[in-house]
């Protein structure tokens, strides 16, 4: 990674006070050094969130006149405690960003081809209004899909419902987050959500799967996490690579990638056959304990060991650290888990071996989220679809979710028309392209439909497939929806623009307001400006919008949240407590315990895939954002440091990777290094950007998306394990 502007990512200890994680790595960083000077005072603050990615911390913009200065925490707000992450920090960078879309635009040559003419808001809507009513009279309203990624899409949202789709996706349950809300939700009859519901704060224990806090850098979770390394937390970090959390070890297991199932069930058996589990917890809230521990006896440590190539002592060790420190103590329950296809059930035996340490609700684990009450606004009831869903349907995926949907099922039905065609897709601040696995199919989905229209910020990769585009103002200068989210302590935010669009740039709840007029539905839209409904919303809360402006935030008043404060377990199954042994799988013919399935191994001089976050990047969002494109402008391979001496490669050096199904990526930097296994190669998710509007980005480095040609879909909720490409070297280009 290339850090040149080092100054931007120092820290002074003195200013945050944490040592550990952030501070050691120098991730959040003293504006002030930004441009080297100390600058004069701001003339105007703007109280908003960040957009940069969907933690959306509370923040302060800084303006001049209509140019931004620089971005801050807000102290008020729970979420960011005034400090924002490096990618925060940097956001003021996506409204200076060279490669900004301007105008709206129609597709002029083959889609794809990305040729345009500039067109007015007027043409552009009238254009998607005129072909959404014709696909409604010959298909049905359902027969356009809506995707959209964060809380921008809102307002869209109720337009498309307006309009009568139930269709209404989102990347974050069939690419991300999925098995595991489906694995807790069987197991403990909830979820864990986003921001998730770990207080890693209190924890005197955590264990992390694959999950790289650190580099995942959601901004509680990475300061929570400086505090308790502070307060001495013992950390067991499960990677195939040594990730910067590794670092802080007291445990580090290096597993063979696919093997999690293995060491979950064989930390379970531990726990058991130790007696070292929670038997209180388990005797009081327990169902189909008996046979768990039938089920997970033959998983022992030395059999572990030859699926993981984790040391027995190591195995064992790791799970009396957590079970010592129990209920303080928890695995983690990651948050990008759709890895290998059978992730659902990996979750639920994360939510076993958690249940095991009976630290639900505990101080130091899992806390209770409370949420501030603040009443929607009334608007007329949406006509219902007699239809229903294209995607999540019958007994395909019982455990899909219906409120995101199946991305990848909505694109198999743009495919194949079954159930029914999908004729249109609209999509709202989410690249598909970079999104979804297998981008030949996606590219397929989109050549059959009569109309794709993308709201982006930037000609992304998926604007490039469009026939109309819609650009959108950035977060700094827009109003948005009101941040309201379970979490610690409960809180309202406001978003509200810092500067005006550069150009002919407008808001969501803008575009969502007029197209709905086209689509002669603007009595869904009782409105005339945004503010009225936000303030609507706010007073009918009882709270005061003058001071939410102002201040940004309003604190509700706190809740207990964990047992030790009062709450009470409550278990949402069937059987009304934790299932160890799940019925609901059983009747559906899936393990009702989860077992240890092998994974298919890379070929001899293959490696693995595996790809994460970059601290400095969102997704394929950010990399043409200047700030953080000078903090990170290109990607690297990590290659173990003997399978680079084999080839003659070393560190700077250039390769191409060439995946099972002969896809070639573009050149990428070679990392040398002894902290991946030889198994596998890594790279950060985003780079090796091919739209042609994207010119500061063209071509640096490579694109994970681009390899990941396979995939396999969930059996429980049909999300889509991308962890199993494999690749070889090609070397001298
Ligand atoms: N190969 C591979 N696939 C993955 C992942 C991976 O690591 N590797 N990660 C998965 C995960 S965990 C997730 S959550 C998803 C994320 O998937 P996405 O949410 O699709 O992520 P991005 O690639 O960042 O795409 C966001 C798009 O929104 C646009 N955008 C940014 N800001 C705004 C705005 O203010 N308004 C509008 N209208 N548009 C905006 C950006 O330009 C970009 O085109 O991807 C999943 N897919
Ligand atoms: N800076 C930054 N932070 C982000 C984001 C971002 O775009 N940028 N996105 C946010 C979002 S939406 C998400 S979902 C999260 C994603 O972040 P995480 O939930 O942490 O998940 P991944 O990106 O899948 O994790 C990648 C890690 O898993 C390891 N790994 C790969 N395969 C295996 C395996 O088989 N077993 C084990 N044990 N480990 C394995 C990899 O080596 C790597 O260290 O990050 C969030 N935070
Ligand atoms: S975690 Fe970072 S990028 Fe995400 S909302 Fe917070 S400050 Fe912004
Ligand atoms: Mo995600």
């Amino acid at each position: 990674m290339i850090f040149s502007r080092r100054k931007f990512l120092q820290i002074s200890s003195a200013t945050f006070g944490t040592a550990a994680v952030a501070t050691s790595l120098g991730y959040f960083s003293d504006t002030k050094k930004l441009f080297g000077k100390e600058i004069e005072e701001p003339v105007k603050k703007t109280a908003t969130y960040c957009n940069i990615c969907f933690w959306k911390c509370g923040a302060i913009a800084y303006s001049k006149g209509n140019k931004l200065w620089k971005i801050e925490g807000n102290p008020l707000d729970p979420l960011s405690n005034g400090r924002l992450c490096p990618r925060g920090t940097g956001g003021i960078g996506v409204s200076s960003d060279p490669n900004r879309l301007k105008s709206p635009l129609i597709r002029v040559g083959k889609r794809g081809e990305e040729e345009w003419k500039v067109v007015t808001w007027d043409e552009a809507l009238n254009f998607i209004a005129d072909k959404m009513k014709t696909i409604k009279t010959n298909y049905g309203p359902e027969s356009v899909a809506f995707f959209a990624h964060g809380i921008g899409g809102n307002f869209l949202k109720h337009t498309l419902k307006a309009y009568g789709t139930p269709n209404i996706t989102a990347p974050s349950f069939a690419q991300c987050r999925g098995p595991r809300e489906v694995g807790f939700e069987l197991t403990l009859g909830q979820f864990i959500g986003s921001p998730e519901r770990t207080d890693i704060e209190n924890s005197k224990a955590m264990a992390l799967i694959g999950s790289h806090l650190g580099e995942n850098m959601h901004n509680s979770q990475v300061q929570e996490l400086s505090k308790a390394i502070e307060n001495g937390i013992s950390l067991i970090v499960v990677d195939p690579r040594f990730s910067v959390i590794a670092g802080k070890a007291k445990y580090y297991l290096p597993i063979k990638p696919g093997t999690d199932m293995a060491l979950l069930l064989t930390w379970a058996n531990i726990l058991i056959k130790e007696n070292l589990y929670d038997k209180e917890f388990v005797s009081q809230y327990g169902f189909g304990f008996e046979q768990l521990v039938a089920e997970v006896s033959k998983y022992t440590p030395e059999w572990c060991y030859i699926e993981t190539g984790i040391e027995p002592e190591l195995i064992v060790n790791s799970i009396r650290e957590l079970a010592k420190n129990k209920p303080a103590s928890f695995v983690h329950p990651g948050r990008h888990v759709t890895w290998y296809g059978d992730d659902a059930q990996r979750s639920r035996a994360i939510a076993i071996v958690n249940s095991l340490l009976g630290n639900w609700n505990h101080k130091g684990a899992f806390f209770q989220p409370t949420k501030l009450s603040v009443p929607g606004y009334p608007y007329p009831e949406y006509p219902k679809s007699e239809k229903g869903r294209v995607d999540v349907r019958g007994e395909k995926y019982p455990w899909a979710g219906a409120d995101e949907g199946l991305t990848n099922e909505i694109r198999n039905a743009s495919i194949t028309g079954a159930p029914y065609p999908i004729k249109a897709w609209f999509v709202y601040a989410t690249n598909l392209i970079n999104a979804l696995p297998n981008q030949d199919e996606t590219i397929k989905a989109i050549n059959n439909l009569d109309l794709m229209v993308v709201v982006d910020v930037v000609p992304s990769e998926i604007a490039g497939y469009a026939d109309v585009v819609l650009p959108e103002s950035t977060y700094l200068e827009r109003w948005d929806d009101l941040n309201i989210t379970p979490f610690k302590k409960p809180f309202v935010g406001i978003r509200q623009p810092a500067v005006n669009p550069p150009d002919d740039q407008k808001d969501n709840w803008w575009i969502a307001k007029k197209l709905a007029d086209k689509l002669d539905l603007g009595h869904f839209f009782p409105w005339n400006h945004i503010e009225d409904y936000l303030k609507f919303r706010i007073e009918k809360g009882g709270f005061n919008y003058s001071e939410l402006k102002e201040k940004g935030i309003i604190l509700g008043t706190n809740k207990p949240i964990y047992i030790e404060d009062g709450v009470a377990n409550e278990f949402f199954t069937p059987s009304g407590k934790v299932e160890f042994y799940s019925t609901q799988l059983a009747e559906k013919g899936f393990d009702p315990i989860p077992k240890y399935t092998k994974h298919e191994e890379p070929p001899a001089g293959s490696f693995r895939l595996l790809f994460g976050r970059s601290p400095v990047h969102t997704f394929s969002q950010t990399q043409s954002n200047p700030i953080l494109q000078e903090m990170q402008s290109e990607n690297e391979l990590w290659l173990n440091i003997d399978i680079a001496n084999q080839y003659g490669l070393k560190s700077g050096d250039y390769v191409k990777l060439k995946n099972q199904d002969g896809k070639i990526s573009n050149k990428i930097k070679v990392k040398a290094t002894q902290r991946i296994r030889t198994d596998c190669v890594f790279m950060t998710h985003g780079f090796g950007h091919n739209s042609k509007g994207l010119k500061s980005v063209f071509g640096k480095g490579a694109s994970d998306s681009a390899l990941v040609t396979r995939y396999k879909v969930d059996p429980l909720m049909g999300g889509t394990g991308m962890n199993m490409n494999f690749v070889t070297l090609e070397v001298g280009v």
